[in-house]
């Protein structure tokens, strides 16, 4: 038994309604009550492409799915929730990315985990420390540590003092 994190984003669609139907999905992975959520937090869209803002959240849950065998069920929730691949980094009706499984690193063709842009995305950082305050990251880096290292970064690119 492992304790996932699953980052969870959309930005078509209704995409407060395309993460409800995310997490109704997710908890049936789950097992027993172990799923939590985090809120869902608006953000604007990082990286190069012009589109609509995100809704972005992160889900907990334990499962005895094995690495592939649960980046298949959620390639699988993806699919159901019509996600059609165009461009790269392109706006989507569901993303669904593998954060963190319990403390391992997997370097693996179609899995890397810890997921490779997690440490220096807001979108991901604060959700997940709505609902895991106290995570240290399998690297034995404290989540609370990136979090700040992050917003230095954010006011240090605005040119803001501190
Ligand atoms: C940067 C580039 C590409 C960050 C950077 C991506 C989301 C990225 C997003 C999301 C929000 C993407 C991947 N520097 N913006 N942009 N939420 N996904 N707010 O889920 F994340 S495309
Ligand atoms: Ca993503
Ligand atoms: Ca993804």
């Amino acid at each position: 038994m492992t304790r996932v994190f699953v980052a969870l984003g959309a930005n078509l669609e209704d995409p407060k309604t395309q993460l409800d139907n995310a997490t109704a999905a997710l908890s049936a992975l789950a097992l027993g009550n172990s799923l939590k959520v985090s809120p869902y937090y608006r953000s604007a869209p990082m990286g190069d492409v012009v589109q609509p803002d995100y809704v972005n959240a992160v889900a907990s849950f334990e499962t005895d799915l094995a690495p592939l065998a649960l980046l298949d069920a959620l390639q699988q929730i993806e699919n159901t929730q019509g996600r059609v691949r165009k461009e790269r980094w392109g706006p989507r009706t569901l993303d669904l990315d593998l954060l963190l499984y319990g403390d391992e690193i997997i370097d693996e063709p179609r899995l890397k985990v810890p997921h490779y842009g997690m440490k220096e995305r807001s979108f991901v950082l604060v959700p997940l420390a709505a609902i895991a305050p106290d995570l240290i990251l399998p690297c034995k880096t404290p989540l609370a540590s990136l979090i700040s290292e992050n917003i230095l970064a954010e006011l240090q690119q605005l040119g803001i003092d501190h």
